[in-house]
């Protein structure tokens, strides 16, 4: 393959921008600098070079709620890349009781038809001896470093803070991270039984029964069970000031602890679910709910402060058909909404360009951040010599209107419709090969590979301020009394 040089664009890293060319080499990154030559070249004069996004959250034909999302990893992938999205990491979902690698050989099988590169993270929705083995093999033979609990999705996903700690505590000893979802899935149950004894049956359900206090008590106890283990953790899908305080009073103690905004939290809000028309509110069903606009100015808010460090999209897609599932029943609308494709310029429109991140803040939180707190940095998430030629060229100039009629997504409708953004790929380049080039996708079915994490070396040291205090110590007595039974 010959060379291909990325001429006269600006190199933007989250921590530099300067002016050069960027030559790549059998997909990856060969030399940086002025005037570079000796290759095909693609014209970035006037745009921004930066490491191609990583979505650190999105389910592809995942089994969820009584059917499957409906992006597989052919759609996903296109939809992410066409974005300026090039790596996305997955979660392989073990039915309960069902073996962690069983489930793997099943997620390996649907990933061969990605058109970007990908990972996996481990979701524990089980616990037992089988689990706690198979973690081991997860971690030192798969490349997964990652394990996801569910804290709520009561009756189906969830597990209890037993099967919490003990799961926490393995992944210490492992040198695995823990994610959590965090929402009281008991308290969320109840409500939805009494909402639905109330006759409250419409998607607006969805949002009265899991109000912020839900997510803030579950970020909490996570945080606390994480500290208890001495292990870090990640906080995905953080959408509301509470759990954006337990994180940051946890940072502040000086623990590992990580929280991930949605793109779709940071712009939209709860009024969406009480749109006259049940479909529209339906298809924005997702959890945690789009939250009030105090909540999206703490989000941006721990952006700009860094007590916050990664924009997702838990890209879960549905169908209207699907969403309707639900007509009757709020708690049968399968949770889930689309943004894999239009993160990047949604952020890059709210974000750079109303003046609230910068460049390299926005190249942070989509990339950078996410390979460092993952453990694919600098494969992913670099524009550095060595590193995998992962590249958006994003050209401000660029703009368009949000549409379900030109996305990629294989769903009917997208929950940003009719938002205007400025700021789109003008190429992205997805391990050296150009996969879009001015909306025209390119995009080759199984180019993707997956991304093998090792475990993390420096994680699971003194997190506790209390460790030393509590540490297990037999007192030496001088007598001990008879039993009294
Ligand atoms: N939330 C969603 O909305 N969809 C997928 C799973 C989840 O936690
Ligand atoms: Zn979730
Ligand atoms: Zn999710
Ligand atoms: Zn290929």
């Amino acid at each position: 393959m010959p060379a291909t040089i990325i001429k006269n664009g600006t190199v933007v890293t989250a921590d530099l921008t300067y002016k050069a060319d960027v030559k790549i080499e059998n997909g990856v990154i060969t030399e940086i600098g002025p005037n570079l030559s000796g290759g095909d070249e693609l014209d970035a004069t006037g745009c921004y070079v930066m490491p191609g996004g990583i979505d650190p959250h999105v389910h592809l034909e995942m089994p969820f709620m009584g059917t499957y999302s409906a992006d597989d990893f052919e759609s996903g992938t296109r939809a992410g890349l066409a974005g300026g999205t090039t790596t996305v990491v997955d979660f392989c979902l073990p039915d309960p009781g069902q073996s962690l690698l069983d489930a793997l050989k099943r997620w390996d099988n649907k990933s061969t038809r990605a058109n970007c590169d990908y990972s996996f993270h481990m979701a524990i929705t089980w616990w037992g001896e089988q689990v706690f083995n198979e973690m081991e093999t997860v971690v030192r033979e798969k490349g997964i470093n990652t394990f996801k609990h569910f804290m709520a999705y009561k009756g189906a996903l969830m597990v209890n803070d037993d099967e919490l700690f003990a799961s926490f505590q393995r992944c210490a000893e492992l040198g695995a991270l823990p994610l959590v979802h965090a929402e009281n899935g008991d308290v969320v149950a109840s409500m939805q039984a009494k909402l639905l004894a109330e006759g409250n049956n419409g998607p607006e359900g969805h949002a009265y029964s899991r109000p912020a206090e839900v997510e803030g008590e579950a970020t909490n106890r996570a945080i606390m069970i994480a500290d208890m283990a001495g292990v870090p953790l990640y906080v995905v899908h953080t959408s509301c000031e509470q759990a954006h305080e337990a994180i940051r009073r946890a940072r502040q103690a000086g623990k590992r602890v990580y929280g991930e905004p949605l793109i779709q939290h940071l712009t939209l809000d709860e009024s969406e679910y009480f749109h006259k028309d049940w479909d529209h509110a339906a298809r924005r069903v997702m959890s945690p709910p789009f939250r009030n606009k105090q909540h999206q100015d703490s989000l941006w808010a721990g952006l700009q402060s860094g007590s916050l460090q990664v924009v997702a999209t838990d890209h879960c897609a549905f169908t209207t058909e699907q969403k309707r599932y639900g007509v009757g029943d709020f708690t049968k609308i399968p949770n889930g909404t689309g943004g894999l494709e239009d993160r990047l310029p949604m952020l890059w429109t709210y974000g750079v360009s109303t003046g609230r991140l910068t460049p390299n803040e926005f190249v942070a939180v989509t990339s950078t951040n996410i390979a460092k707190i993952l453990n694919m940095y600098p494969k992913k998430g670099a524009i550095l010599v060595g590193a995998d030629a992962d590249i958006v060229v994003l050209d401000p100039e660029k703009e368009k209107t949000i549409s379900a009629k030109t996305q990629q997504s294989a769903i009917d409708y997208n929950v940003f419709e009719g938002k205007h953004v400025k700021g789109l790929p003008r190429f992205t380049l997805s391990r050296g090969k150009v996969v879009v080039h001015d909306g025209e996708i390119r995009t080759e079915e199984g180019h993707g590979k997956f991304v093998a994490r090792e475990p993390f070396q420096a994680v699971n040291k003194a997190l506790s301020t209390w460790k030393e205090l509590v540490a297990p110590r037999p007192v030496e007595r001088t007598g001990i009394p008879a039993s009294g039974v």
